[in-house]
């Protein structure tokens, strides 16, 4: 197959919550679409970058730029005979993994459209549907906290993770810990504590929690492993793991026991499919973050939390837990027993309502070889 050419677009659709972590409040959900076309198919894949460079290096601006002047033309015209080639293609460009992820995206779809299969039967996925969760941010008081968590718990889902920081953390899960005593509850720091903060996570270790994510800084593999050696509870690493071989690194460090896998963070689902399977080989178990994408790029997670060592519930929560009116039809649901189904259709591409999509683009182009 050859991309003939590559429309890219921003976009921004309302949160219908702000989404507020220790790195900062988003109100709009942006994001860079990649819609690539060959053979008279189009394939779509999502950037979910953010406006400001908090949690990775990356903005909407550095992933417009990168993919405009050299991802997109390393890419168009030149036959790619599975999409697992695209990752090397790319390589010769360093990091720039939201911008990678979102072009790779585009040509699984592509791919995937062409062969008449699922990106889940392409990935490799086992399952028809996935456990999911809920990530919910900071809140300005702990009561309406409680009260978001219990909404969520009542809609279905069956595991919630709450955004910590210094001065919004022990007090906090004390007090979902004392009103949901049996919900399987997790947080996630990214990266706002350093080592000496560890009696921070001794106290949280008494709450039962699934794990604790990203407590201390994304490039310090050597404290994780001194903090994970004080703890019962799993540290799990998000920013940290950019690369499969950063997984085989955490893992032999003692950094982690689980693992969480973003395609958008470790530069396509070809690094992710990789990274699942190094934790997998260590006995390791992962699970599907997210970036609140859009339906485009959760459609992708979704097939892809469907391999077997994702074992514990993904951030994949359905449309409505982000948006009035999301870029696919039909949305992302939550089913009653707490899961989502992973789609068993051929492609993305299909489910994409371009009025939406149009309707939302702040800024495109075409680039054609
Ligand atoms: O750290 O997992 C994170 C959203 C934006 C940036 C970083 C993170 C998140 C989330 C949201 O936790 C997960 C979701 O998409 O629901
Ligand atoms: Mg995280």
């Amino acid at each position: 197959m050859r991309v003939e050419a590559v429309e890219l677009r921003v976009v921004e659709l309302p949160l219908r919550f702000p989404f507020e972590t220790s790195f900062g409040r988003e109100e709009v959900k942006r994001a860079v679409l990649v819609c690539a076309q060959a053979e008279g198919l189009e394939g779509w894949g999502e950037a979910p970058v953010m406006a400001a460079p908090l949690y990775n290096e990356e903005t909407v601006e550095t992933a417009w730029h990168v993919l405009r002047d050299f991802l997109v033309p390393a890419v168009l015209g030149a036959p790619v005979a599975h999409p697992r080639e695209v990752r090397e293609r790319l390589r010769f460009v360093r990091r720039h993994h939201m911008a990678k992820a979102g072009l790779e995206a585009a040509v699984w779809d592509l791919f995937a459209q062409r062969a008449g299969r699922s990106l889940r039967d392409l990935l490799g996925g086992v399952r028809e549907r996935v456990e999911v969760g809920v990530s919910l941010g900071i809140e300005p008081t702990v009561p309406e906290l409680v009260r978001r968590v219990e909404a969520f718990v009542r809609r279905g889902y069956r595991r919630v993770k709450v955004k910590i920081r210094p001065g919004w953390d022990v007090d906090v899960v004390r007090e979902i810990r004392h009103q949901f005593p049996d919900l399987p509850l997790q947080v996630d720091a990214n990266s706002a504590y350093a080592l000496e903060d560890a009696p921070v996570f001794e106290t949280l270790d008494e709450f039962g929690l699934l794990l604790i994510e990203q407590p201390l800084g994304e490039d310090d593999l050597v404290d994780h492993a001194k903090l994970q050696a004080r703890l019962r509870t799993a540290v799990c690493l998000d920013e940290s793991i950019v690369h499969p071989h950063d997984a085989r690194k955490a893992i032999e460090l003692g950094s982690c026991r689980v693992v969480n896998i973003k395609p958008a963070r470790l530069g396509g689902l070809a690094a992710a499919l990789d990274t699942h399977d190094v934790c997998a080989s260590h006995g390791i178990p992962v699970w599907c973050g997210g970036m609140l994408e859009t339906g485009i790029g959760r459609l992708a997670n979704l097939a892809l939390a469907s391999l077997p060592n994702f074992r514990l519930p993904g951030d994949l929560s359905a449309s409505d837990r982000y948006f009035e009116e999301d870029l696919i039809e039909p949305p992302v649901v939550l089913e009653p027993d707490g899961t989502v189904r992973v789609p068993a259709e051929a492609g993305i591409a299909p489910r994409v309502r371009r009025d939406r999509v149009d309707r939302v683009t702040v800024r495109r182009e075409w680039i054609r070889a």
